[in-house]
């Protein structure tokens, strides 16, 4: 329906640090280039345009212990917050451009600044829980959470850029989907606290929409909080999204991520989106790249409103002849 519009505030975070892969940095103008901005408008949404955040290279950003560019990380997501910060006490709905997963750590702590407590729907291939000891690999796009949960407080050392930061989401308001590439230090902690799964298999056994019930019961057991959205579009299988840095097979299909979006719509509490991941330059050809962005356009339009039943403005009249 078009009788109520979603006011949107876009911030492109065209940062790649958080890993290893380059080209993840031009997931924002790509995103935009595929005509985000004007099909929002189309579908009755109001938008504005934050730009494209600028981050300045940081020197000799050595590894702490296994952390790969940790002040650059630090750094950005401290820029992150503060732009989200303000386009959520603009009265927007914000949609935050990726980048890498890293900057889920800035996009939430500058939401949670403007709404107190948040739930947090993860939709990933990954669960991105590792702590700065834990992590295989030393990327901290497979860490965000860890920094942002007070349960996992006292496991994050101090780190350079990150004093800024103070953790801001409760473990019980974390839901997952579309899990299947999960460390066991991850799967520890994610026992451990109890956080709400459903990895692929969930989705296998109960289907898109009993998951999407459950999700919402999960969120909504005690009181409405806002939501933010953060979805990594390895969620999705990569025969729909390919050009991502670390593809798993057995994944979402389109229909599965756009009924997330679609279902999230309806509940009138989305307050902040994460689209992030995808890498052109992992691509093998212009329509996987084509098919990656495409997805991720999608998914954000059916965040706000596009219902695939179609829609119609409220006073339409079938015309006289
Ligand atoms: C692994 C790590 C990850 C995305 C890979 C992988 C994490 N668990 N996340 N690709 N998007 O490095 O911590
Ligand atoms: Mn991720
Ligand atoms: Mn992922
Ligand atoms: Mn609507």
């Amino acid at each position: 329906d078009l009788h109520h519009h979603h006011c949107v505030g876009i911030i492109g975070a065209p940062f790649s640090k958080g890993q290893q892969r380059d080209g993840v940095q031009r997931g924002p103008d790509l995103i935009r280039a595929a005509g985000l901005v004007q099909k929002l408008k189309g579908q009755g949404c109001v938008v504005k345009d934050y730009g494209n955040l600028t981050f300045e290279d940081i020197p000799n950003d050595e590894p702490i212990g296994r952390l790969k560019t940790p002040r650059a990380v630090g750094r950005a997501n401290e820029l992150l917050a503060g732009a989200v910060q303000k386009i959520k006490s603009d009265g927007n709905t914000c949609v935050m451009l990726g980048g890498d997963h890293s900057l889920a750590i800035g996009s939430i702590s500058g939401h949670a600044a403007s709404r107190h407590e948040l739930s947090v729907l993860w939709v990933d291939a990954h669960a991105d829980i590792n702590t700065p000891l834990t992590t295989p690999t030393g990327n901290i796009h497979g860490q965000p959470l860890s920094y942002l949960i007070h349960e996992l407080h006292s496991k994050i050392p101090i780190i350079p850029n990150f004093s800024w930061l103070k953790p801001c989401v409760a473990a019980k308001d974390i839901v997952y989907i579309g899990l299947r590439d999960v460390d066991p230090e991850e799967h520890y902690i994610l026992k451990h606290l109890g956080i709400k799964t459903f990895s692929m298999t969930e989705v296998d056994r109960l289907g898109i929409a009993k998951v999407m019930e459950q999700t919402c019961d999960h969120m909504f057991s005690k009181v409405k909080k806002p939501i933010h959205l953060s979805f990594d579009i390895d969620a999705l299988d990569p025969s729909v999204s390919p050009a991502t840095g670390t593809p798993v097979a057995g994944g979402l299909t389109y229909r599965e991520g756009i009924y997330i979006t679609e279902n999230i719509c309806q509940t009138g509490l989305l307050s902040a989106v994460d689209m992030v991941e995808v890498n052109p330059k992992q691509g093998k050809t212009e329509d996987e790249i084509k098919s990656t962005v495409n997805a991720a356009v999608d998914l954000l339009l059916g965040c706000f409103g596009r219902v695939r039943e179609g829609s119609h403005e409220p006073d339409y009249q079938i015309p006289n002849p």
